[in-house]
């Protein structure tokens, strides 16, 4: 069996992590979780892409929402509500104590590595979910009037203001997670999660940017865009508000100089020539993963192609 490395944003990335956990020995599985849309909150560090992948990981996710815990109570956020607190960014019970640990932890010195293992193994899962860095990058929405904190533009403003840019902070002093020794994957598999925010802070980094740029031929890009639409989130109004099409051809330009080889779905299969004249294998399998079946069904038929390489 090859060594899958998962560059993961957070719901979508999450639904195919899911899917390869599943479907292959944990030693040959590593994920890489974007953490440019972490913040303090309320003095908490919160990590929501890493959380939204360990709660899924682990069975733990509500499904319904994509974020946060299963069985969540809100006594919390309605005793804070009643008090005129802070309550636009929801922590649910459960999910605060996530919040307080990981702060504990990073307070008396853990890196956010060590931090995510010690709540992944409170969650008996192994060490395969890392950061993508130890050092905070944070992306910020440039939209026509204000520069905007991606939680602020995320959550409290509901992605409404068109976007311009996007900006990472940080990046200067941040590395890619030096745990993850990039030699050491057979295959790279850039989930289906946003181009912009989800995946573009980690390409960023450039120990990850340079490997990608020399070794294309091992990573291959699953499409978050289905029939023309975002399959979650706010990816197909963001390629419009930047005046782009919403295709699988766009995010096939996007990724142009890291990959060679694409899935996409069915129902978009007639942009598999402009793809092919991007450089790209083009691969057609079912992207949409509203059940377990289809989560594992996606990653068994993407292992099952790379397996035979
Ligand atoms: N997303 C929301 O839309 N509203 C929330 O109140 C909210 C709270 C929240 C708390 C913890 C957490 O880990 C994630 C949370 N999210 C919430 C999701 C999160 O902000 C976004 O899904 C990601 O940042 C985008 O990948």
């Amino acid at each position: 069996m090859k060594n899958y490395l998962l560059l993961c944003g957070g719901v979508g990335g999450a639904k195919l992590a899911l899917g390869f956990k599943n479907s292959i020995n944990s030693e040959n599985l590593t994920i890489a979780v974007n953490t440019g849309d972490d913040f303090t909150h309320l003095d908490f560090k919160i990590c929501p892409d890493l959380d939204t992948v360990m709660y899924t990981l682990a069975g733990e996710s509500d499904v319904s929402k994509g974020w946060g815990r299963k069985d969540e109570s809100w006594n919390m956020l309605s005793a804070l509500r009643e008090m005129n607190g802070e309550t636009w960014f929801q922590l649910g019970d459960k999910d605060l104590a996530t919040h307080i640990q990981r702060t504990q932890l990073i307070q008396s010195g853990f890196s956010l590595t060590e931090a995510t293992h010690k709540l992944c193994e409170s969650f008996k899962l192994p060490k395969y979910i890392y950061p993508m860095s130890n050092q905070p990058v944070e992306t910020y929405i440039q939209t026509k009037n204000r520069l905007l904190s991606f939680q602020e533009y995320f959550v409290k403003l509901k992605c409404a203001p068109p976007v311009t840019d996007f900006v990472f902070k940080g990046l200067d002093k941040a590395e890619f997670n030096p745990d993850l020794t990039l030699s050491s994957y057979d295959e790279i598999i850039i989930c289906p999660s946003n181009p912009y925010v989800s995946i573009n802070p980690m390409l960023q980094l450039t120990t990850l940017n340079q490997y990608l740029g020399g070794f294309s031929d091992k990573v291959t890009v699953i499409s978050p865009i289905v029939n023309s639409k975002s399959l979650k989130g706010p990816t197909a109004k963001m390629m419009l508000e930047l005046d782009h099409d919403i295709s699988v051809v766009t995010i096939g330009k996007f990724y142009q100089q890291y990959s060679k080889r694409i899935f996409i779905d069915p129902s978009d299969v007639e942009e598999t020539t402009k793809l092919n004249e991007l450089g790209y294998e083009v691969h057609c399998a079912n992207l949409i993963m509203n059940n377990t079946l289809s989560k594992n069904s996606l990653a068994h038929e993407i292992i099952k192609l790379l397996e035979s390489k």
